[in-house]
C-alpha cells in the first residue's frame, strides 16, 4: 500500500476535505510509486488561510533576530538531511544527484542569508528638512503570502520565497507543483523541527488550477509569488492586478549562449553541454539558443555534436548518470513536437531528436539531447521555451548581429558570452537585454545572495534572492516624529 500523504492545515497533518488523492511516480521508472497526495479542494486552501492570519499575528510580533534564529536552524537541519532530500528529490523530478544537492545547497545558502538578514532588514533614518523633526523608514511584515512553485528547483524556488517572507514576518502557504509534493512535504517537515510555529506555515497539495486559485483570488492572501509558465503568470496577474495584490513572478526564458571566433572554445563547450542539458533542460535559464560565429560554427557544431551524443541517459540515482528523464509524459511529447516542427521550419537534427530507449530507459520519460542546427532566429524553436533537452543552433556574423538574435525573443532572463576581448564584453553586457548575463559561463548557475529575474515576457520588475526580495516581502513604513513642540508645516516652513 502506498503511503498516503497529507496536508498541513492548522497545525496539523491532515486528510484533504475532498478525500481524494494523486499518486507520485519517479520518472525515471514509472513503476516506483512513491506516494499519494492530496488531491485538496477549495476548503483546504480557505482553512490554511484562516489559521495562516493567526500565525502572522505571532510571527509577524517576533522579533526579526528571533525569526531569523528559526532560519538559522532550517540551514543547520537542511545541510544534516541534504543527502536524503537530495535522493528523494531525484528519485521524485529526475535530475542527477550532483545537481539535487545543489538544489538542496540553494536552500541551504537561502536559508542562512535570511538568518542574517534577521540582523539587518535595515530601514533609514534620514534629515528631515525641519527642525527637531525625526524621519525614518523601516519595514513591516504584510501579512499571509501564497507561494506557488514549480517542479525543476524543489527546494531551491520555494526557499527562494519562502525564507525571505518568513523573515520578513509573514505567514506562508505553500503550493508546491503536483510533479514533486514530496519534496515540498520534507521541507515542511524541516520547517516545523526547526521550531518555525506551527500556524506560520501551511502545506496545501493540489491543483495550481483549484489551490493555487484559491489562494490567488482570496482577499486575506495579499502576496503573491509564482514560478511557472508565462500563460499561468498572464491569468495570475490579471486577477492580483484587479485584487491589488503584490505579485512576483517568474516566467519564462529562451537563453542564449553566444560563442565568437576569439572564444576558448573546449571552455564553451563545456558550458553549452552543461547550460543545454543540466537538468535534461528543464530550467528556465536553461541554455536553448546556441549564437555562433561563422568562423567557428562548424567547428564548434561538429565538437559539440560529437560530445552530445555521448552523454549518458539514465537515472539520475546512478551516479554514473548525466542527464535524467524529463518529468512527465506530457512534457516528452512536447519535446518531440518542437523537434518536428524545427524540422519542419527547415533546422537540421545534428544530433539526438527521438525519445531514447532501450534497457532502464523503457520506463521513464527520457529523450536523446539534442541539437538543432541550420535555425533561423525567426523560427518557432528559437522563439518558444520548450523545456527539455533541446539546443537552436544559430549562425551570425558579428557580435552585434549576436546581441541582435539574442534580444529579438519575447523572453529575457539569462544570456551568455563567450570571448576574450574584455571591451566587446563589457559592451555586450550593457546591450544584452536580459536579466542576468554570464561572461565565460553558461546561462545557468546563479548564486542565492544575488538578484535572481528577467526582463520582458520572464517576469514583473521583481526579483528572487540577494537582498532586493526582501523588499518584495515588506510593506514599508515612514514615520516622522517632531519634538519641536510647535506646529511645523513641510514644504511651508522650511525655509523660514
Ligand atoms: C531555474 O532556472 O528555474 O541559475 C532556476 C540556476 C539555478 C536556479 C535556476 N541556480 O540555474
Amino acid at each position: 500500500m502506498p503511503e498516503n500523504f497529507q496536508n498541513f492545515i492548522a497545525g496539523e497533518w491532515v486528510a484533504p476535505s475532498t478525500g481524494n488523492y494523486f499518486e507520485n511516480r519517479n520518472p525515471a521508472d514509472w513503476n516506483d510509486l512513491i506516494g499519494c497526495f492530496p488531491r485538496s479542494g477549495p476548503e483546504d486552501a480557505t482553512r490554511a488561510i484562516a489559521s495562516a492570519r493567526r500565525g502572522f499575528v505571532q510571527w509577524s510580533r517576533t522579533p526579526a533576530p528571533l525569526r531569523g534564529a528559526v532560519l538559522q536552524r532550517v540551514g543547520e537541519l537542511l545541510v544534516q538531511q541534504q543527502e536524503a532530500i537530495a535522493r528523494a528529490m531525484t528519485r521524485e523530478m529526475g535530475k542527477v544527484l550532483a545537481e539535487t544537492r545543489g538544489d538542496v545547497q540553494e536552500g541551504i545558502d537561502t536559508a542562512f542569508y535570511a538568518a542574517s538578514e534577521g540582523r539587518r532588514l535595515f530601514g533609514r533614518v534620514v534629515p528631515s528638512e525641519l527642525r527637531n523633526k525625526w524621519a525614518m523608514s523601516y519595514r513591516r511584515p504584510i501579512g499571509v503570502a501564497g507561494i506557488i512553485t514549480p517542479f525543476n528547483f524543489p527546494m531551491a524556488i520555494p526557499t527562494w520565497k519562502m525564507f525571505p517572507a518568513l523573515l520578513c514576518g509573514n505567514a506562508v502557504i505553500f503550493k508546491p507543483a503536483e510533479d514533486v509534493p514530496h519534496t515540498g512535504h520534507l521541507l515542511v517537515e524541516v520547517l516545523l523541527e526547526a521550531g518555525l510555529p506551527p500556524e506560520v506555515i501551511q502545506l496545501v497539495h493540489g491543483q495550481g488550477s483549484v489551490v493555487g486559485r484559491a489562494l490567488i483570488e482570496h482577499p486575506e492572501v495579499p502576496v503573491i509569488s509564482f514560478t511557472g509558465s508565462t500563460e499561468t503568470g498572464a491569468i495570475i496577474g490579471a486577477t492580483c492586478g484587479r485584487m491589488h495584490k503584490r505579485l512576483s513572478l517568474e516566467m519564462g526564458g529562451k537563453n542564449a549562449m553566444i560563442v565568437m571566433d576569439d572564444a576558448d572554445l573546449d571552455l564553451a563547450l563545456d558550458g553549452v553541454v552543461w547550460g543545454a542539458f543540466g537538468t535534461t533542460g528543464q530550467r528556465c535559464t536553461a541554455t536553448s539558443r546556441l549564437i555562433l560565429h561563422e568562423k567557428i560554427h562548424d567547428r564548434f557544431l561538429k565538437m559539440l555534436g560529437d560530445r552530445a551524443g555521448t552523454l549518458r541517459l539514465g537515472p539520475g540515482l546512478e551516479e554514473r548518470t548525466e542527464v535524467g528523464p524529463l518529468i512527465h509524459e506530457e512534457s516528452r511529447q512536447k519535446v518531440d513536437r518542437y523537434v518536428g516542427i524545427g524540422k519542419k521550419e527547415g533546422a537540421a537534427v545534428l544530433v539526438g531528436g527521438s525519445t531514447a530507449s532501450g534497457g532502464a530507459l523503457d520506463t521513464g520519460w527520457f529523450y536523446q539531447p539534442t541539437v538543432l542546427a541550420g535555425v533561423n532566429p525567426g523560427m518557432r524553436v528559437a522563439q518558444e521555451e520548450i523545456f527539455g533537452p533541446v539546443l537552436s543552433a544559430i549562425n551570425v556574423g558579428s557580435l552585434d548581429e549576436a546581441v541582435r538574435v539574442n534580444n529579438d525573443v519575447p523572453y529575457g532572463l539569462s544570456s551568455s558570452l563567450y570571448t576574450r576581448d574584455v571591451n566587446a564584453a563589457f559592451r555586450a553586457m550593457a546591450d544584452l537585454d536580459n536579466g542576468i548575463t554570464y561572461i565565460n559561463a553558461p546561462t545557468i548557475g546563479a548564486e542565492a545572495h544575488l538578484p535572481f529575474g528577467g526582463v520582458k515576457q520572464t517576469g514583473n520588475g521583481h526579483r528572487e534572492g540577494g537582498w532586493e526580495v526582501y523588499d518584495f516581502y515588506s510593506e514599508t513604513k515612514v514615520c516622522y516624529v517632531d519634538y519641536s513642540g510647535q506646529l511645523q508645516r513641510a514644504q511651508i516652513d522650511t525655509y523660514d
